[in-house]
């Protein structure tokens, strides 16, 4: 048989490093022979190793391809094949016996990431589960409830960052927990970082390890304890103040309650002024070098504090965030080319951006359950209500329900698009929960059989964006790109459109879909800024055409008087308002460093002295790429230590060690290291949790040690973590 032509098809990898970047994927014959990456003009939309490795991912020999029914224990991992009629019914069975005997909040659905594309994702369950009766869902974002809680306090919205082609005009950039050498954080904000770097701008590393952005883009690495940036950032303000150096032209227009700040960072209201020395105890870094960046950051105009949002996700994380927003406006660094609000620094996807994209996720809906608890207070943390528990709180939420005094018992769990076990802090916590008995229903949407699948009675398995139709939005610049079906999907894999179809339909639901999957593209390029869809069908990108960079709040700075701030004033709140009237002594008004847990200064550090961080990794997205021999060749999985602390511990290069605290136990190779400060180690997030026999973990996971206590918030505190180490 003749072979057919090469066909050529343009993608975008929307995966859930928030990237977007650009695939071209060369299919033949209904395979996808080669992936290559856009090679065009400038600027370019170029994928990383990542993208580009995705076959390996697609046709990985391990891919879910058919429906599977437990038969072992739940976690033991034994499945057998069934149809997709058994499947279905299953489940659908389940979830009308769960809502019929105990009620729809008794069905859980945890979801989280995947794919971040506008139509296959985990909206289609929730629809389904809404038009059911409703469903309990949990709150907080893993990525940044802390920087989302503090964006909204200060400036009243969450669209609070400039186009990352904007950074080309800053004369200053601070890198501050922010790595996108290796997160990526929209594709090519390395090469704009480049850019500035050519043009002369002076860039600054804040960061306990010394990342590949530092290597490749700085000129100056200030290694910082976790947890302790707030601290730092406000003995940068005491420079600035002592030194008359803040723009109070600019706080005078534009901001309200500075003078309570002033007064807090001086010593004024709790008697300990917020110098540099004082940081310097705290954190780690000398007061000079404090000083000296205090000073440049008022001077050096345009400047961008790129506030990342891993210090954020530390204990009363949003404090650093609420600090670093403040020095925005006290150096008059809003709304302007080249500079940046310091609101958080990863914000890629709409309707998180700072670019305000106009396409929604058209299939969403309400959900019963979650009225029927009052709507919270205004300043509350994002997505919090009084009859949702936090992703955190779900272990303890199965095994108390009601009797705990939670809203409901939980009964049934749906998972989608969330590899739980690997991504949530205390794994061991989660798995006792797991094994209580409590649930009497799991069923997990999957691709791989992840540690989470392993618990299903039931998994679905969901197939690839290159096996259906979606649209991604650019992340970090303005463009969209449609994600068209380049292969039929693999094996009996279902898309997550057509899974939730299906499952409507055994469910009696009217009014799921009255479109198809193409219907529904076409409807929402309809209400957006692309001019035609067929012609975006065909071409893969629309740019949208945009005269400079887009800055967020030009609006507000250039025209006050007709563009006030979304918040209660109008103005920036360096005082806010909202916080205030929630009246909870942990979430102060005016911006504080409030001592975390598990900081140095916590008697627990006596016996397990080191800090943990778990860095998101070059060679995956989250969790995904875990078992893809290309990319775990070109970096393994190890624990980064210090030389120093290696040294203290008889640990060399390579030698298998054991990290662990009161809540678990991984053993993995040390990566011995200068580019980590003393006193802090890395095991970064998304490697697959893999308990041994004792149920010590084997594969790496940082979310046997972290813990579930979660900052007031809502910010998930994965980066406050105390371990010891030691040779396995
Ligand atoms: N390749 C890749 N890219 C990704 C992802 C991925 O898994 N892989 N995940 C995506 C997702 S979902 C998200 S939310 C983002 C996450 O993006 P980030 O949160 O920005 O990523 P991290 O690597 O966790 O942290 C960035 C830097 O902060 C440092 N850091 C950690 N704790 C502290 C601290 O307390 N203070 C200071 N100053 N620095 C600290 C780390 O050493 C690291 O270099 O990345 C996205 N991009
Ligand atoms: N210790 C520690 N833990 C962390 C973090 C940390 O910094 N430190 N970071 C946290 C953060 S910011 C996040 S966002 C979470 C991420 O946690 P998750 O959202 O759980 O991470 P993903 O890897 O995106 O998991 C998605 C899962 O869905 C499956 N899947 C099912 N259907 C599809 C599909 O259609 N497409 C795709 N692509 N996948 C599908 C994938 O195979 C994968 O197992 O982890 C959090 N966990
Ligand atoms: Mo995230």
């Amino acid at each position: 048989m003749a072979e057919s032509k090469e066909q050529v098809i343009t993608t975008l990898c929307a995966s859930h490093c928030g990237g977007s970047c650009l695939l071209k994927l060369h299919v033949q014959d209904g395979v996808i022979k080669r992936i290559e990456t856009d090679d065009g003009e400038e600027p370019q939309l170029r994928a990383c190793q990542r993208g580009r490795a995705y076959r390996q991912r697609l046709y990985a020999p391990e891919r879910l391809l058919y429906p599977l029914k437990r038969v072992g224990e739940r976690g033991e991992g034994k499945f057998r094949r069934i149809s997709w009629d058994e499947a279905l019914d299953t489940v659908a069975g389940e979830i009308k016996r769960v809502r019929d005997t105990y009620g729809p909040a008794s069905i859980l659905y945890m979801n989280l990431g995947g794919d971040l594309g506008r139509l296959q994702t985990v909206v289609m369950m929730a629809r389904v589960l809404a038009l059911a009766g409703g469903y309990t869902e949990a709150w907080g974002v893993t990525s940044f409830s802390g920087g989302m809680h503090s964006d909204q306090a200060t400036y009243g919205t969450y669209y609070t960052t400039n186009m990352r082609d904007d950074l080309v005009n800053a004369r200053l950039i601070i890198l501050w927990g922010w790595n996108p050498a290796s997160t990526i954080a929209g594709v090519n904000t390395g090469w704009y970082l480049a850019q500035a770097r050519e043009a002369g701008a002076r860039i600054i590393a804040v960061d306990p390890r010394y990342t590949d952005s530092a290597a490749a883009f700085a000129q100056q690495w200030l290694p910082i304890r976790p947890g302790t940036d707030g601290a730092m950032l406000l003995a940068m303000a005491h420079t600035m103040i002592s030194e008359g150096l803040h723009s109070q032209a600019f706080l005078d227009t534009y901001t309200i309650g500075f003078d309570k700040f002033r007064d807090y960072v001086m010593g004024v209201t709790d008697g300990v002024a917020k110098t540099p020395q004082w940081a310097e105890a705290i954190t780690g870094v000398p007061a000079s070098a404090i000083k000296n960046l205090a000073r440049e950051y008022a001077t050096i105009k345009p400047a961008a504090l790129m506030a990342g949002i891993a210090p954020g996700r530390t204990a009363y994380g949003e404090q650093y965030h609420r600090i670093a927003n403040t020095l925005a406006a006290m150096t008059g660094n809003i709304g302007v080319h080249g500079g940046d609000a310091a609101a958080r620094a990863w914000e890629s996807i709409a309707p998180f951006g700072g670019y305000n994209y106009k396409m929604g996720y058209i299939l969403g809906t309400r959900n019963p359950v979650n009225e029927q608890a009052p709507a919270p207070p205004k300043g509350s943390p994002p997505g919090y209500r009084a009859n949702k528990p936090h992703r955190n709180e779900i272990p303890d939420f199965i095994e108390k329900g009601k009797a705990g005094g939670y809203h409901a018992d939980c009964k049934l769990i749906a998972v989608v698009n969330f590899s739980w076990l690997n991504a949530v802090p205390n794994i061991n916590r989660i798995v006792r929960a797991l094994k209580s008995g409590k649930v009497e229903f799991i069923y997990v949407q999957e691709q791989f059989m992840t540690p989470t699948a392993k618990f299903a009675d039931v998994i679905l398995p969901s197939n690839t964006f290159m096996e259906r139709n979606d649209i991604a939005v650019g992340a970090g610049l303005a463009f969209y790109g449609y994600q068209k079906k380049a292969i039929g999907p693999l094996g009996e894999s279902k898309s997550h459109f057509e899974i939730a179809s299906l499952l409507a339909e055994r469910l009696g639901i009217k009014g799921f879909s009255d479109k198809t999957e193409e219907g529904w593209l076409r409807e929402m390029v309809k209400n957006s800024d692309i001019p035609d869809y067929d012609q975006f069908k065909a071409k893969g990108i629309y740019r949208i055409p945009l005269s400079e960079p887009y800055v967020a709040f030009q609006k507000q700075i250039e025209d006050p008087a007709h563009n006030p701030f979304p918040t209660p004033s109008g103005k920036i709140e360096i005082y806010s308002q909202q916080w205030a009237a929630l009246n909870n002594p942990l979430l102060p008004p005016v911006p504080t460093y409030v001592e975390p847990w598990e900081g140095l200064n916590d008697p627990l550090a006596r016996k397990y002295p080191l800090q943990l961080i778990s860095s998101h990794f070059k060679k995956r997205a989250n969790n995904q790429f875990a078992g893809h021999p290309w990319l775990n060749e070109f970096e393994p999985q190890a624990l980064l230590i210090s030389s120093a602390d290696a040294q203290d511990r008889g640990i060399k290069d390579g030698d298998l060690v054991r990290a662990f605290n009161h809540r678990g136990e991984t053993i993995i190779p040390a990566k011995v290291t200068e580019r980590i400060m003393p006193g802090v180690v890395d095991l970064p997030h998304g490697a697959w949790y893999q308990p041994d026999e004792k149920g010590i973990d084997r594969g790496g996971c940082p979310n046997v040690l972290t813990s579930e206590v979660y900052s007031p918030g809502g910010a998930y505190a994965y980066n406050s973590c105390l371990v010891q180490v030691a040779r396995a």
